[in-house]
């Protein structure tokens, strides 16, 4: 697992050289957004079984073929089991959030993922629509509390969509 400020120092060491103005430019945009983060890990720790719950409302009110007869969050069973997996996407996201580094998204969630969706037949399509809705609901809930710039929040969902929609192919 690895945050921003480990993976810089690892960068600078590899080569032996001292923090430089990229490097410290790179420091200056982390710490300056640190209080958003800790602030939206906040938001969403208090939020987290609402933006799950909403998120998934949302999902099946649009894709309703989902839980009908046929449909891969059909049952109580996998109806939780997607809720489930809704809700290791928005904590593991928080923590890349914190980490403003991908890296525990990969190491973590993505890996060997996609050969278990398709394992099991659980559709990538939707899941992707799925990790957006709550994107777009965490972000709202960020500005509503006055933070302007949002965009560190898009990072690791896009982060995750984009593996997951590069894959499936
Ligand atoms: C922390 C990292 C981690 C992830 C990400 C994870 C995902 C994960 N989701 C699973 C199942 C599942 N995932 C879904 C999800 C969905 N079905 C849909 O139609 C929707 C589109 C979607 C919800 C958005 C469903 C329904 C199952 C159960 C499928 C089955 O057993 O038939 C399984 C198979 C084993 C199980 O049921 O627990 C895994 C491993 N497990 C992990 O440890």
């Amino acid at each position: 697992m690895r945050d921003a400020v480990t993976n810089l120092i690892k960068t600078y060491d590899t080569t032996g050289r001292y923090l430089d103005r990229n490097a410290i430019d790179s420091l200056k945009t982390y710490f300056d957004t640190g209080a958003a983060r800790i602030a939206a890990a906040g938001i969403i720790n208090s939020k987290a079984a609402s933006i799950v719950r909403q998120a998934g409302l949302r999902l099946f009110d649009e894709n309703p073929e989902l839980i009908r007869p046929g449909g891969n969050a059909y049952t109580t069973r996998r109806y939780a089991a997607c809720l489930r997996d809704m809700d290791y996407y928005l904590r593991y996201a928080t923590y890349a959030m914190i980490a403003a580094d991908n890296n525990v998204l990969d190491e973590r969630v993505l890996q060997g993922l996609r050969e278990t969706y398709n394992s099991l037949g659980v559709p990538i399509g939707p899941t992707v629509i799925g990790i957006q809705i709550m994107k777009d609901i965490v972000k709202e809930a960020v500005a509503a509390a006055g933070i302007a710039d949002t965009s560190f929040v898009d990072v690791p969902f896009d982060h995750l969509t984009r593996d997951f929609s590069e894959q499936d192919l």
